[in-house]
């Protein structure tokens, strides 16, 4: 059976394009065709200046929402990544596969690195060597398939390159994986910079739309959403960045594609009215069911120890065979 094998990042609150992007399909798709494993992964969220309590807080937070979405315990196993030492473990062999200049490539560190900087604080070495981290979460597990958004790509690829590699010099241990990017709003950009994805550590809240949101709230936003010159709504992602955004969300909820929705408003306002719409309705079950799993934490602590035991489980042995393949003495 195909195994799955994909994660979030507790650095913020989750937004909507976790959801679109990553979420959704996990539950409406991935659990009911696949052995699948969704993990909070909070170690990586260790790779920039951070406050633990909050870390500690949005892990709690980022599981809860994976129930409420609709990830089902029975079907798939929902853990925390630090729960599973397996990862860290594998990490480590791993960091003496890849090298400093595929680090140094990834688009992610590029980027997060300046931000760091920006920000006046120094950056952790573990930024750099984050996505061999990613690959550990994912080889561990065997998986076949990543679902993950478009901006992860490069790192599954590094992951493909890394088990290449492992194979040919130590001999057939890991599985090859592939990413698999959900079919629509791949990549959901920020509602007041288009040119930018969507991101929960983004220090500006207000392009950004929560998951738990208020209904008003999320109206605000999308309504204060920054559109393009003219006023046809048409969707063209070079010239129109903004609408077609806004297209894609639209099209994401209806379950439909942005083309298919191009010329069907007479006006920008009339285009975000109903995105805020269908955004409020998309959303609203999961927060109700969200309020409903806070009132009962004993129950997320019982699915997370249930799938953290699981997960080492699937893990385990892939980790000590690769352990004996690099050449470690095993334990008397
Ligand atoms: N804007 C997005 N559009 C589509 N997919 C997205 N994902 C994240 N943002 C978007 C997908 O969500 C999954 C979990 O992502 P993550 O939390 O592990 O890491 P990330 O991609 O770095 O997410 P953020 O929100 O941008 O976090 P920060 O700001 O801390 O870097 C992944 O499958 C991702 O593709």
């Amino acid at each position: 059976m195909t195994r799955i094998f994909s994660g979030i990042k507790p650095t913020g609150h989750l937004t909507l394009g976790n959801y679109l992007g990553a979420l959704r399909q996990w539950v409406e798709v991935d659990q009911h065709r696949a052995e699948a494993l969704f993990c909070v992964v909070d170690l990586h969220a260790l790779t920039v200046e951070h406050d633990p309590a909050r870390v500690r807080r949005l892990s709690r937070q980022a599981a809860t929402l994976m129930l409420a979405a609709g990830l089902d315990p029975e079907r798939c196993a929902v853990f925390v990544q630090s729960h599973v030492d397996e990862h860290a473990r594998l990490s480590y062999l791993l960091e003496c596969v890849a090298t400093d200049g595929e680090m140094r490539r990834m688009i992610q560190y590029k980027e997060k690195s300046v931000r760091e900087r920006e920000r006046g604080g120094s950056v952790r070495l573990s930024l750099l060597t984050y996505p061999v981290l990613m690959a550990a979460d994912i080889l561990a597990h065997g998986a076949d398939e990543v679902p993950v958004g478009e901006d992860q790509t490069q790192h599954v690829e590094l992951t493909r390159d890394l088990a290449v590699r492992f194979n040919q010099r130590y001999g057939h241990t890991f599985v090859v994986p592939r990413a698999t990017p959900p079919k629509t709003a791949a990549r959901v950009m920020d509602l007041q910079d288009p040119s930018s994805k969507m991101g929960k550590s983004h220090e500006s809240a207000a392009g950004i739309v929560y998951l738990l949101d208020e209904p008003d709230v999320v109206r605000k936003k999308v309504l204060r959403a920054v559109t393009d010159g003219g006023r046809e709504v048409v969707y063209d992602r070079e010239g129109k960045p903004g609408v077609s955004n806004l297209l894609e969300i639209l099209a994401a909820c209806e379950g439909c594609r942005p083309e298919e929705l191009s010329g069907g408003f007479d006006s920008y306002g009339e285009l975000k009215k109903a995105v805020a719409e269908a955004v409020v309705e998309l959303l609203r079950p999961v927060r109700e069911r969200h309020r409903e799993l806070c009132a009962e934490p004993g129950r997320v602590d019982a699915v997370l120890r249930a799938g953290a035991a699981k997960a080492r489980g699937t893990a385990r042995p892939t980790v000590d065979a690769a352990y004996r393949a690099m050449g470690l003495m095993p334990a008397g």
